[in-house]
């Protein structure tokens, strides 16, 4: 017997015997309560997709066409710089007739309380993968001041685009630059091979 932690299916609104998923692990250390409140203070919804094209798109002559073709089931591993993030929802549409979710779909199950989110002791992530044409919810206090880079860490994912920046704070929160910080000229040019 044995259990998949992460699963596929993204099925993580109930207990199953067989997946576990990140959203139903517990923090054993404590969690700061005004996280879990239920209306946070900024909600920020982030869609994003593949671009498809169809074959005779794809392969017309003289063209090379940027963008990637995505196999079907894959999950985004979506990393976030300078903060961990509590986990609290992972899943796919409870509409059965819905096989994507897309904005307006995620803005409408929000909006009617249908998106499956749990407090209890939310676990704390840098890293979550998040399910193909599904969804996931963390929540993070935004006090770490910075411009920080959110990204899928597929790197080719990051090249076509799958990456954003959060600015946090302004320009007057940031501590000062460190004295030892390397400068251009603090580097010998190479050694060069005759
Ligand atoms: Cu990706």
């Amino acid at each position: 017997m044995f259990q998949v932690l992460n699963p596929l299916d993204a099925i993580c609104d109930k207990p199953r015997v067989e997946a576990i998923c990140v959203s139903q692990l517990r923090n054993a250390k404590k969690v700061d309560e005004s996280i879990l409140q239920e209306r946070p203070d900024v909600k920020i919804f982030l869609p994003f997709r593949f671009l498809f094209y169809k074959p005779e798109e794809l392969f017309k002559a003289n063209t090379y066409n940027r963008f990637l073709v995505q196999s079907p089931n894959l999950s985004h591993p979506f990393h976030l710089h300078g903060y961990s993030f509590h986990v609290v929802g992972i899943g796919r549409s409870p509409d059965q007739n819905v096989k994507k979710i897309n904005l307006k779909h995620a803005l409408d199950l929000d909006r009617k309380g249908l998106l499956h989110r749990q407090f209890k002791l939310p676990p704390l992530k840098d890293t979550i993968a998040v399910p193909n044409n599904g969804y996931v919810i963390f929540r993070f206090r935004a006090d770490n001041p910075g411009f920080w880079l959110f990204h899928c860490h597929f790197l080719f994912h990051i090249v076509i685009g799958m990456n954003l920046i959060f600015h946090v704070g302004t320009q007057h929160d940031l501590p000062p630059v460190p004295e030892t910080f390397p400068k251009c000229g603090d580097h010998l040019p190479p050694i060069m091979f005759l």
